[in-house]
């Protein structure tokens, strides 16, 4: 059964703060949509183990400290499948290792609009700017990635970096994926902390999403309830439906 965690996290360096509000306004919205997906044949959610949400950690400190706080409060059940709710994007860091120890060869599928490739962000190694290259060390490249418009200078990341949506090129991996949906990756999602014009339509993701063959594991994050309207709780909690319709078995 797939298990679900909301990790209601942000750190010192988010932008504009709010992430950490996230969970609880995915899982509110989430109770006013249908457990069918138009999308997916009509597939109807069965039931997931519904781990809760953790306390909020909000750091004033490093990124390392924050990220040992949340290892610290994981449900010791939390294996794959599982879902997990952000939070600011370091969330995925801790939803890779946990991946990495059931699947050694897992890859993992980004939809950003950004790299999140630097070596360092305002002087720390952990943060949202960093997490993808923390995860390329992890995973030794085994990363796509999909949607991102905005690259500083010094991100040189050596990992694949698809220009278009290309859904031929998620379904030629064979190996488990890991899934982790930057929620500012979409063009017409404001409800972010980062945004960025352009990027995917919400019909490119959901032919992603149907590319990936065998998706074991998934974040959603960077959804900022307080940066737009409320209709973005409607947006987010059909992504987190899709996503989990995507990890049940088909
Ligand atoms: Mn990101």
């Amino acid at each position: 059964m797939i298990r679900v965690l909301g990790l209601p996290t942000e750190g010192k360096e988010n932008f504009l703060k709010g992430v950490a509000l996230a969970p609880a306004f995915v899982r509110w919205a989430f109770a006013g949509i249908e457990d069918a997906s138009p999308y997916q044949g009509g597939r109807v959610l069965e039931e997931f183990e519904d781990l809760g949400d953790l306390p909020f950690i909000l750091e004033e400190t490093d990124g390392r400290n924050r990220l040992d706080r949340i290892r610290e409060a994981l449900p010791e059940n939390l294996r794959p499948p599982f879902l997990l709710l952000g939070g600011d994007h370091l969330v995925s860091l801790v939803g890779v290792e946990i991946a990495l120890r059931r699947f050694p060869d897992l890859w993992v599928v980004h939809m950003d609009a950004h790299l999140d490739a630097r070596r360092q962000y305002m002087g720390d190694a952990f943060s949202h700017a960093t997490v993808m290259y923390q995860i390329s060390r992890m995973v030794n490249n085994r990363i796509l990635s999909v949607g991102v418009r905005s690259r500083a200078p010094e991100e040189t990341p050596s990992w694949e970096i698809l220009s278009e949506p290309e859904p031929d090129r998620l379904a030629s991996l064979q190996a488990p994926v890991y899934l982790t949906v930057d929620m500012d990756v979409f063009s017409d999602f404001p409800c972010v902390s980062n945004y960025e014009p352009g990027g995917l339509s919400f019909r490119d993701f959901l032919s992603l999403l149907k590319g990936i063959r065998r998706p074991v594991a998934a974040d959603i994050v960077e959804y900022n309830p307080l940066a737009g309207p409320p209709s973005c709780g409607a947006f987010a909690a059909v992504v987190f439906r899709e996503v989990l319709l995507a990890l049940q078995e088909r």
